[in-house]
């Protein structure tokens, strides 16, 4: 028995919101787990202070699958994004304090290492193609196997995945939400000349993916899917909003490029269509939103018996302790894919110190007992909560669209 003691959430900010439970045991060690949700994360944090942790007090940190179930299926409100949240942050804190008892790195416990190394795909973006191309050339020199394209669309003053700095992306930019405008046709016309420029100029050697971030129609989809085949994309992201799984079945009618989709899913529900009618190649669910490492095992289960790969969301407001679990599920699972890996800053890595790196395009939790991060209390009590919100999305005509 690992009696649980004590458990608090630390709000940090360091350039943009951080949420994390710590849980400490009584004699034990301590967990920590990644609570952050973009452009939500006091709602979360809440969730946690104010409704979970009561309930954790003087349980035994070893019962992770009951603690699990009993968030779960206590709450009588089920799933979410604010709830999975939590209920990951409780998980991944738990993992960490079985590893750290048993003293081995979590990957061990998740049946031991599956691969060698993880293979991660870095983020190229630019206002033009050239720029977007330059950017490409460096992660390919950088040592990346894997890397996304996203470009500036000509006719429209921003979009999705072009940062404003050369590196670092973060698009919670604004202490209320900053209206960006969008069109189809313009995005349509620029992704298949993007995708041949690279091809010139990167050759095949490299794997080159692209975020739609659910813009598309599904017959829109289609289109861009069919132009994009040429080029033999990794995966096309988030082409259409999933609420309706079966659209992806008019996608899948006509191309065979592949589909990525569920950075914003937290339950396997919401991918049970999609994974059973492969639908999908990869499943991008991650640890932080899809209810803990518990969970999201059980998602790539299902998703191996029907020839779905993972492909887990790593974008910089997922918490370095979620990059951690991440990896060390990564290195376990069969059916891995791709890992995402949005470099956090320097400043951010300062408050969690971590033992995973980066190496020749792959990266690999290290050896560290549990989840191999921690969380510098006292740097973090310098860099208070910043409230910031998510853009919003609108067509040239106003109408309310999809960010
Ligand atoms: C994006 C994310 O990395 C991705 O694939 O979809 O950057 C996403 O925009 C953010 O995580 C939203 O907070
Ligand atoms: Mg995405």
């Amino acid at each position: 028995m690992l009696e649980i003691k004590s458990a608090r959430v630390v709000v940090t900010c360091p350039g943009r919101n951080f949420v994390t439970l710590k849980i400490e045991t009584a004699d034990g060690p301590t967990g920590l787990g990644d609570a952050t949700l973009n452009g939500r994360e006091l709602a979360v944090a809440s969730y946690l202070s104010d409704h979970v942790i009561p309930c954790l007090i003087g349980r035994d940190a070893h019962r992770i699958e009951d603690i699990w179930q009993y968030l779960y299926r206590g709450a009588y409100w089920r799933r979410g994004p604010v709830t999975m949240s939590a209920i990951a942050a409780v998980d991944m804190a738990l993992w960490d304090i079985k590893g750290k008892a048993a003293g081995l790195p979590l990957y061990q416990l998740l049946g031991g290492a599956s691969r060698e190394r993880v293979m991660v795909y870095g983020h190229a973006n630019g206002t033009t193609i050239g720029d977007t191309i330059d950017r490409a050339l460096e992660y390919r020199d950088q040592g990346y196997k894997a890397i996304r394209l996203q470009c500036g669309v000509p006719g429209l003053p921003a979009t999705y995945g072009v940062s404003k700095d050369k590196y670092f992306y973060e698009p919670a930019d604004a202490d209320l939400p900053t209206e960006t405008v969008w069109s189809t046709e313009k995005y349509l016309r620029v992704v298949p000349e993007l995708f041949a420029a690279a091809r010139e100029k990167l050759g095949w050697d490299v794997h080159l993916l692209h975020d739609v971030h659910h813009r598309l129609t599904p017959i829109e989809a289609a289109r861009l899917g069919k132009d994009l085949e040429p080029y033999r994309p990794f995966w096309l992201e988030d082409a259409v909003p999933a609420d309706n799984q079966e659209s992806f079945r008019l996608i899948r009618q006509h191309t065979t490029t592949p589909l990525a989709v569920g950075e914003v899913f937290n339950s396997i529900w919401d991918a049970k269509t999609l994974i059973q009618e492969q639908l999908i190649d990869y499943i991008r669910a991650t640890v932080v939103h899809a209810g803990g490492i518990t969970h999201l095992r059980r998602i790539a289960a299902f998703a191996d018996m029907h020839n779905v790969r993972t492909g887990c969301h790593g974008a910089t407001d997922l918490s370095p302790v979620t990059m951690a679990a991440a990896l060390h599920f990564d290195l376990s699972v069969p059916n891995f894919g791709i890992q995402e890996y949005m470099r956090h800053t320097d400043e951010t890595d300062a408050v969690f110190p971590h033992a995973y790196r980066f190496a020749d395009g792959a990266m690999h939790p290290g050896e560290a007992p549990g989840l191999g991060v921690e969380l510098d209390e006292e740097r973090a009590a310098r860099h208070p909560y910043k409230r910031a919100y998510l853009p919003v999305n609108r067509l040239e005509d106003g109408t309310m669209h999809d960010w």
